[in-house]
C-alpha cells in the first residue's frame, strides 16, 4: 500500500496544470487538496467557534470550544512531529515558494504534499463544562492532600463530579479501539489491556504513548492502592514493558512508567511513554513512577491510604474550592 501511495505522489507531481484541470473537470473528487464540504464527509463541517480556550505556538496547538449540530464541543487542533522517512518527499514532493534570501541564508514556506500536512484533531462531543474546564488554560495551584483530606474532601467530591469512565469500559469490553488493543491479559485480577493512548497518533516512537487499564473496576487511582495489588502493578510492569519491547522495539530503559495523581478518570490506568517525550501531565506533580510505587507499597502496605500526597489543580477547579473551604489553602 505504501509504495501505492507513493507512486500516486509521483504521477501527481509530474502532472501538469492544464492535465490537472482537464482531470479535475471530468471529476471534481479526484484531488488529494479537495475538501470534503458536507456533513455526510466531514464531521467538523458547520462547527462554530465560540472560544479559543487555550493556544500554544510552541507546542503548534490549539484548544478550541465550539458548536457541532448545535451541541457543545472542544477540538483538539496539533500539527504533527515532522518523521524522518518522510524527508525524501518532503524535499523532492513540495512545492516552495522564497521568503528571503540573504548572503548564505535562505527561508522558504515549503507546501509538502497533503498526506505530509496533515493536523491531528481530537473532537470531545458532546462536551460537558468539565471538558471545557479542563482545557481551558489557568493559574494552577499546588494542593497538599493528607490520607484524611483524601477520604474528607477529595473522595467524596470525586463521587459526586468526575468524567464518565464509559470510554474505559468500552475498551474492556471490546465495543471501541478493539483493533487497537497491543497486549492483553485477560486475568479479572491481575490482568489488563494495553493500547495507545489517543494522544499518541503512533507515526512516530518520539512520542511513544500507551495505556494500560486494568480489568479491575474497583481501583480508582492510587489512593486505593495497597500491597494486595502488588501483583496486578508488576504483571503490568513485566507485560507491558515486554510487549512494548516486541512490537515497537523500545526496550524498558529507554520507558517512563507512571500513575497520574489525580488522574481525569478515576479507573486505574498506567502511562507508558518515550522516556524522552515531555508529554502533558509528566511533571514530578503529577506523575508518580510505577517502580516507585511498587517499592512504596512493599515497604508499607497503606503507604498511599496515609502518606500526604501534593497535585496541582486549576483555579476554577471545584476541588480547589472544597479544599479553600477546608481551610487547607
Ligand atoms: N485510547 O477514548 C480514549 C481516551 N480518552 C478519552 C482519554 N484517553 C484515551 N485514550 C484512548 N481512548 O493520557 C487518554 C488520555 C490520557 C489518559 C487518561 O487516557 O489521553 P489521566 O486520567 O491520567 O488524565 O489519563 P490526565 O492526566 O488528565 O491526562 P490528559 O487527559 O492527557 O490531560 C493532561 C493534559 O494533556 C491536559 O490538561 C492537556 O494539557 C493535555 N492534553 C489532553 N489531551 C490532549 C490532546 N488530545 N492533545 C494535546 N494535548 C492534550
Amino acid at each position: 500500500a505504501e509504495s501505492g501511495k507513493r507512486e500516486v505522489d509521483f504521477a501527481d507531481r509530474n502532472e501538469t496544470d492544464a492535465a490537472k484541470a482537464k482531470r479535475l473537470k471530468n471529476d471534481p473528487n479526484s484531488d488529494q487538496d479537495n475538501h470534503n464540504n458536507s456533513a455526510s464527509e466531514n464531521p467538523l463541517f458547520g462547527f462554530k467557534t465560540t472560544t479559543v480556550l487555550r493556544d500554544s505556538a510552541r507546542e503548534k496547538n490549539m484548544f478550541v470550544h465550539g458548536k457541532l449540530n448545535d451541541q457543545d464541543a472542544v477540538i483538539i487542533l496539533e500539527k504533527t512531529p515532522i518523521r524522518e522517512d518522510t524527508l525524501l518527499e518532503i524535499f523532492n514532493g513540495s512545492r516552495l515558494k522564497l521568503d528571503m534570501r540573504n548572503d548564505i541564508y535562505s527561508t522558504y514556506q515549503l507546501q509538502p504534499p497533503a498526506h505530509l500536512n496533515e493536523i491531528k484533531t481530537t473532537v470531545v462531543c458532546p462536551a460537558t463544562e468539565k471538558h471545557v474546564k479542563k482545557y481551558l488554560r489557568q493559574e494552577t495551584y499546588l494542593v497538599q492532600e493528607t490520607g484524611e483530606d483524601y477520604r474528607s474532601i477529595t473522595l467524596p467530591y470525586i463521587q459526586s463530579q468526575s468524567f464518565s469512565v464509559q470510554w474505559v469500559y468500552n475498551i474492556l469490553e471490546k465495543k471501541a479501539e478493539a483493533e487497537r488493543i497491543v497486549y492483553e491479559d485477560p486475568d479479572q485480577d491481575v490482568g489488563f489491556v494495553l493500547l495507545p493512548d489517543f494522544k499518541w497518533d503512533q507515526k512516530q516512537l518520539d512520542d511513544l504513548h500507551l495505556i494500560a487499564i486494568v480489568h479491575r473496576r474497583d481501583i480508582k487511582s492510587l489512593r486505593d492502592l495497597t500491597a494486595l495489588h502488588l501483583p496486578l502493578l508488576t504483571n503490568i510492569r513485566k507485560l507491558g514493558e515486554e510487549s512494548i519491547l516486541k512490537r515497537y522495539g523500545v526496550a524498558a530503559s529507554k520507558l517512563k512508567v507512571y500513575l497520574h495523581y489525580q488522574p481525569s478518570y478515576y479507573h486505574l490506568h498506567i502511562h507508558f511513554n518515550a522516556l524522552s517525550y515531555e508529554a502533558p501531565g509528566c511533571g514530578v506533580e503529577h506523575a508518580h513512577l510505577l517502580s516507585d510505587i511498587i517499592q512504596n507499597l512493599q515497604a508499607d502496605s497503606q503507604y498511599y491510604h496515609s502518606r500526604s500526597l501534593s497535585f496541582p489543580l486549576r483555579a476554577d477547579e471545584g476541588l480547589l474550592s472544597k479544599f479553600k473551604d477546608a481551610g487547607k489553602l
